[in-house]
């Protein structure tokens, strides 16, 4: 493979900018390779540059979600908080930009429209706009699980003359709620970190609430010196114990304790109330059985339910918020005073399944037949998770197979990295790998690492196409079903499964378990990439 020119071919071309975006081009560009990345947005930074939501903040800790590859830059970086707001991180995703001259090989405010697999010459052509096509023997899908918002065809939205926001395309100009009644809808991660700070500012917030959400209160403050100290002596090996924990992340954090079905009552409540008094997701780990016995995890639910009774002061509101599904089906909110804002009294929640949104009108909605006056809509309504970003680019591969053809009852894969049919094609924290249920900065470099690998592989070994076959992609979709469906993240409708979108197949979507799937990646390579067909 010889290094491309920088004209219209290059090795290797990449969607996305974000965090996997810029360490495939770093790590491509230092194995000698002519790397492209392209991103719509005018900065590089992903989700970090979109969601920049009031409140907007990272719920694993700053000493975790960052870059391990380069010690230098972890030593030079300061955070200030123990969990890292939006702009502090969008900081940080530029000053690796800088530091590394990524900038040079990225061209911003471009969109990937497409790609197509061109057999004779055994490359991609990646379509932009704007641009001309770009011809690139790889193809890094790394335009991310969460990038693809959703958006719900609520009726007569269009007739609506307020402002609307969605919390994954917030504007780049301030917003100011000051004086304005606003409404926000959906209670995932995002509304449970924005109503708070939106609530402080506006003249009246109304919440519609589809499904109530289990929040963790976050426990955010100034980073702690001696903590950070500690962690600062030895960060290769925090960083390498880390990887070792089923999440990528929480090697500090006090060990699981056994079962809440054997602990005492009194034992239950400690152990509870030390995680709770620690915050974050420390909580979701109290006990190994939570995600495995639904009893168990029912008991981690109610000790949640009577934080919200203790909080939250009208009884008819304190019911609404409390969850009935299983804690942990659905990822676990991290909040900075999310339930006592509704003791407030410009606050009001409306739950959808008692009020219904049947239209909306040029001033306002109507929910369960009750006209309510709103200036601005914020939709907090998620993402078309996993997959949304890769097809809307719906790669085209040998013989013309597009990707939403072969994603049709559901995305299959190998390794949640590559998918037969679409050589040389790679998925950057693509569905079937731990992905979202990492920390994703972990899952970024080891996929990263993986592909500089075997792209570096293929280059000393003469090979010019690789993808996996048929039937190692059927067996890693049945592991991936078979491991997960036991497990608390299949049983209820969220996006982990799809549920979130109408008409979506509903596929689990990530493995738990980072450690063992890195194995396996590690095993996959060793062993000359078995289960793939290489060319
Ligand atoms: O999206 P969500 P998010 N009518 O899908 C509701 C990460 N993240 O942007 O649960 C009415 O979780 C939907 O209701 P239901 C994190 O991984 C991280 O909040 O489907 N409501 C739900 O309440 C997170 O999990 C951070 O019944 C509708 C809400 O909208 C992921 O991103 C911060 C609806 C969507 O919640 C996504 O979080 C933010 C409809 N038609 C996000 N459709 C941190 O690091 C959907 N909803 C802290």
């Amino acid at each position: 493979m010889e290094r491309g020119s920088d004209g219209d071919r290059v090795d290797v071309a990449v969607v996305g900018a974000g965090f996997g975006g810029m360490y495939m081009s770093h790590r491509a560009r230092s194995l000698g390779l002519a790397v492209r990345a392209f991103d719509v947005a005018d900065d590089v930074g992903g989700t970090w540059y979109w969601n920049r939501y009031p409140g907007a903040r990272c719920d694993v800790e700053s000493l975790e979600y960052s870059y391990s590859f380069d010690e230098a830059l972890q030593r030079e970086w300061r955070w200030t908080e123990r969990y890292a707001a939006q702009p502090e991180i969008l900081a940080y995703a530029r000053h690796v930009a800088e530091r590394f001259d990524l900038r040079r090989d990225i061209r911003l405010r471009t969109r990937v429209t497409g790609a197509r697999w061109d057999e004779a010459a055994r490359e991609w052509v990646v379509e932009t706009d704007p641009g001309e096509p770009l011809r690139a023997r790889f193809l890094v899908l790394a335009s991310g699980p969460l990038s693809s918002t959703n958006l719900p065809g609520f009726p007569g939205l269009a007739a609506f003359e307020g402002r609307t926001f969605h919390t994954g395309r917030w504007p780049h100009e301030p917003v100011s709620f000051a004086g304005r009644r606003v409404a926000v809808i959906g209670t995932g991660s995002s509304a449970v970190q924005m109503v708070p700070v939106v609530a402080r500012e506006a003249a009246a917030l109304t919440v519609f609430q589809r499904t109530a959400a289990y929040c963790v209160p976050a426990r955010n403050g100034p980073i702690d010196p001696a903590y950070e100290a500690t962690v600062r002596a030895d960060y290769a090996g925090f960083r390498a114990r880390n990887r070792e924990q089923l999440a990528g992340f929480g090697s500090t954090l006090p060990p699981p304790e056994p079962s809440a079905l054997t602990a005492t009552e009194d034992e239950r409540r400690r152990a509870f109330d030390a995680r709770w008094a620690l915050g974050g997701f420390a909580f979701g780990r109290t006990f190994r059985d939570l995600g495995t016995d639904p009893r168990a995890n029912e008991l981690a639910a109610q000790y949640i339910r009577d934080r919200i009774a203790e909080t939250v002061a009208d009884p008819a509101t304190a019911r609404r918020l409390m969850p009935t599904h299983a804690i942990l089906c659905k990822r676990l909110c991290v909040d900075s005073g999310y339930y006592e804002t509704f003791n407030r009294p410009n606050v009001r929640l409306v739950s959808l399944h008692e009020q219904p949104i049947e239209r909306f009108e040029a001033h306002g909605l109507v929910a369960g037949g009750e006209p309510m006056r709103f200036d601005d809509v914020v939709f907090a309504t998620g993402f078309d998770a996993m997959t949304g970003s890769a097809l809307k680019i719906d790669p085209v591969g040998r013989d013309g197979l597009r990707l939403s053809q072969a994603w049709r009852e559901g995305p299959v894969n190998c390794l949640g990295l590559g998918v037969a049919g679409f050589p040389n094609l790679f998925t950057l924290v693509g569905p079937g790998s731990p992905s979202a249920l990492t920390n994703v900065i972990v899952q970024i470099e080891q996929h990263v690492d993986w592909v500089a690998r075997c792209i570096d592989w293929m280059r000393a070994s003469g090979h010019a196409t690789i993808e996996p076959t048929a039937a190692a992609q059927a067996a890693w979709v049945e592991h991936v079903n078979t491991a997960m469906a036991p497990t608390v993240f299949s049983r209820c409708d969220s996006w982990y499964v799809g549920a979130n979108v109408p008409g979506k197949p509903r596929v689990i979507m990530a493995l738990y378990g980072f450690p063992a799937y890195a194995r396996r990646c590690e095993e996959t390579a060793a062993a000359g990439y078995t289960g793939y067909e290489v060319g």
